[in-house]
């Protein structure tokens, strides 16, 4: 997979994605990131990239024309399969969504920031807007990093125990059971005899009920 990220503030990019899973799976050839800064295709000699909203009221409204370059010049390379914009008026981002895009082969996301881009850009050019919750970023940048992770931990390759990614919370609609690790007893904290009998059937039977419990007790609303 490729993913390329155009954005005003790429080094906001740093961080997240040259750590554990989404840093050994670029490191294992499984994801190409690449990071394209918006402003160094302004054509404006002050390098440019927001204007004034036509309609007045407070905040900047990033210009259609450097996007417009940089998008036409990577679409020129290749295709791609979706051209995401992230804004919190987007569908809200979830497993099913991540899914399905883990399954691409050249990805685009566009960090909206400021009051947001030039509706022209959207109409014209974003295939996909995505949100990654109700709440307000300062802009999409953070929202581009959590969807790419989400996307890129799914791509086969990325986690060395693929059946690890399988069960996360989500992936079959339920929340992922508690799991505890050795010692078996620590300040006479015991870990669920269960688990240390050695029976997988019964110890599988008691995780999914666990999970299922655990869905019902924190988000029925999933169990619907
Ligand atoms: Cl995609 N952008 C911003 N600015 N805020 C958000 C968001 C995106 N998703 C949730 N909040």
């Amino acid at each position: 997979m490729r993913i390329d990220i155009l954005t005003l503030f790429p080094e906001m990019f740093q961080g997240p994605f040259s750590e554990s899973i989404i840093k050994r799976a670029q490191d294992k050839g499984v994801v190409e990131i690449h990071c394209h800064n918006i402003r160094d295709y302004s054509t404006n000699k002050h390098k440019k990239v927001d204007d004034y909203a036509f309609s007045g009221g407070a905040g900047m409204v990033m210009s259609i024309e450097p996007i417009s370059i940089l998008i036409e010049k990577l679409k020129a390379e290749r295709d791609y399969d979706e051209i995401i914009y992230t804004t919190p008026d987007g569908q809200t981002l979830n497993q099913g969504i991540a899914n399905r895009l883990s399954l691409k082969g050249n990805l685009m996301i566009l960090c909206g920031h400021y009051k947001g881009v030039d509706q022209r850009v959207r109409d014209h050019y974003i295939s996909m807007e995505l949100s990654i919750g109700d709440y307000v970023l300062t802009g999409g940048e953070l929202a581009a990093a959590v969807i790419s992770d989400a996307i890129i931990r799914l791509i086969p390759g990325a986690i060395s125990d693929e059946t690890s990614a399988l069960t996360d919370s989500f992936q079959d609609g339920l929340l992922a059971p508690p799991v505890y690790t050795r010692p078996a007893e620590f300040k006479g904290w015991k870990v669920p005899d269960i688990l240390l009998s050695g029976d997988d059937k019964k110890v599988e039977a008691w995780k999914e009920q666990q999970a299922y419990e655990r869905t019902k007790q924190r988000r029925p609303d999933l169990l619907k």
